[in-house]
């Protein structure tokens, strides 16, 4: 059986950070591993606080996963400061596995988990060891600087942030109007990813739960830009058959066929 870690936040309503990614890995019949880096308070509706854990307390809990259950694969969610981004940029520079990195700045309900210069850090130390990067639109923004309102803008914060040392990226496109499209750059090609539009408010954990799915298929030894494609099926399924949880945005429904068990 192979092994995905990730490390990211804890969302105590289940439906992103560690518990989604636990839940999508275990979905797509890989062994789960979670290092948490900062804890929520939130549910459906709200969220009142954030704790970010010691950098040297993330960096322990690495050490102990890798040298008794080494995964096939990791990714990171939100890091919560500069100094755990740092901490686990230490700890990545030593992975014999690819590493995705989902660069989280915020939450549903505008949550922050990025304070001071974790932006930079992400950007200077976590960015260079990605075997693949993330981004929504507004974290594409952050990253570059750049304006995103086209695909054709997609495209050109691909190019920078790959010039800023990821090895391949992934804009997400779901945040813009029409039907959603994510863009990959590899610095070589570009490939799309056409989706179909859910209308719901129960989007809670998306990216979290993409990201993980890009990761279990990778610890499986997908070819990346297959297990991109995998995981985007999964995600659009996961959101149509959301299970209606909750007051506000709920989450997605992580027992959808993930073409791959
Ligand atoms: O989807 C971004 C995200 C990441 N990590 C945690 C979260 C969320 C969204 O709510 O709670 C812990």
């Amino acid at each position: 059986m192979r092994v995905a870690l990730s490390i990211a936040g804890s969302d105590p309503s289940g439906g992103a950070g560690i518990q989604a990614d636990l839940k999508t890995f275990h979905q797509f019949g890989v062994y789960g591993e979670a290092v948490p880096t900062l804890i929520t308070v939130q549910n459906t509706v709200r969220s009142s606080r954030v704790e970010v854990l010691a950098a040297e307390l993330v960096a322990e809990q690495i050490a102990a996963v890798l040298e008794d259950i080494p995964p096939d694969a990791a990714k990171t969610g939100a890091l919560g400061s500069a100094a755990v981004v740092r901490a686990v940029a230490e700890a990545a520079r030593n992975f014999a596995f690819p590493l995705v990195v989902d660069p989280v700045m915020s939450g549903k309900q505008g949550l922050a988990f990025a304070e001071g210069d974790t932006l930079s850090a992400l950007r200077s130390e976590l960015m260079p060891l990605a075997a693949l990067l993330t981004p929504n639109l507004a974290e594409a923004e952050a990253l570059t600087g750049f304006g995103i309102a086209t695909p054709e803008d997609m495209r050109l914060a691909a190019r920078e942030l790959i010039r800023l040392g990821a090895r391949a990226v992934l804009v997400k496109g779901g945040h813009l109007a029409g039907e959603p499209v994510d863009i990959g750059f590899d610095g070589e090609s570009f490939r799309e990813f056409a989706g179909v539009r859910i209308v719901t408010r129960h989007t809670h954990g998306t990216g979290c739960t993409y990201s993980a799915a890009i990761t279990a298929g990778l610890a499986r030894g997908v070819p990346l830009w297959d297990a991109v494609a995998t995981a985007r099926r999964f995600v659009e399924e996961a959101i149509r058959t959301n299970p209606g949880f909750g007051r506000g945005n709920g989450p997605l429904n992580h027992h959808a066929d993930g073409g791959l068990k």
